[in-house]
């Protein structure tokens, strides 16, 4: 019997992170364990979920100015780890989570520009403790991404944003990445089944590791 784990699944838009969350929880179900909990970031509480709505808002004559754009990942973060995450992980249920602290880091720090330092003092004073056992990190294009997300709904504010943008948050993905410990980087620029192949063959060889 493995000891739960926290799992978390990053990329760009479009690079199947949803798609990947649903098959890690069947492969992880075909091994016998069975207390699973998925929730997404932004959201998964009632609150978390209005703060992902308000920063996917277009408003008229007002923006949010990249700080408080960073401060509401956070803030919706807090929320879900305090009242969801850690209270699942104590009490024995797996954790899988559609982004987390390497999506700020990509997204308001690569994207954005607001300095790491000012980040990572963010993920030590609230998450210090909760380190991810597993990061899958899907790798997609932005060109790749953003055409899949076009194709399944209209844009929402950040989604809009230049493809410079997405390069920039790309790179500071890559780079952040290499210096992430358990990590696990799939090619999600092929077709699905590819892909989910891949994540299939990664996910049963480290559960096989955890049992050796
Ligand atoms: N954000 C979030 C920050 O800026 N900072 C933060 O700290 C956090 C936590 C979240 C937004 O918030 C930002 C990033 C985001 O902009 P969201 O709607 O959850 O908003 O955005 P995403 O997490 O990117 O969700 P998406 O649904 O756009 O992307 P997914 O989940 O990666 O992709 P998925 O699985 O839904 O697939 C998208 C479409 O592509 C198809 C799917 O069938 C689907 O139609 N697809 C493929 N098609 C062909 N080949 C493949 N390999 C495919 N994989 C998926």
């Amino acid at each position: 019997m493995i000891k739960n784990k926290f799992i978390v699944v990053e990329g760009l838009e479009g690079a199947g992170k949803t798609h990947a969350c649903i098959c890690i929880k069947n492969i992880l179900n075909q091994c016998n364990i069975k207390n699973i909990l998925l929730v997404r970031q932004p959201g998964s509480t009632p609150i978390a979920e209005e703060i992902r709505k308000l920063t996917k808002k277009n408003f008229n004559n007002d923006y949010l100015t990249k700080e408080t754009e960073l401060l509401l990942m956070y803030a919706a973060r807090i929320q879900l780890v305090k009242k969801i995450i850690k209270p699942a992980l104590d009490s024995g249920k797996w954790v899988i989570s559609d982004r987390h602290n390497l999506s700020s880091l990509a997204y308001q720090g690569g994207g954005l520009g607001i300095k790491k330092n000012i980040i990572t003092q963010l993920q030590t004073l609230f998450f210090q403790n909760l380190i991810p056992d597993l990061t899958i990190y899907l790798d997609v294009s932005p060109e790749i991404g953003l055409e899949r997300a076009k194709k399944r709904n209209t844009l929402d504010q950040i989604e809009k944003r230049s493809l410079q943008f997405f390069k920039k948050t790309r790179k500071s993905y890559l780079k952040n990445i290499k210096k992430n410990k358990n990590t696990i980087i799939i090619n999600a620029n092929s077709k699905i089944n590819i892909v989910t192949h891949n994540i299939t063959k990664k996910i049963l060889n480290w559960i096989n590791k955890k049992i050796i």
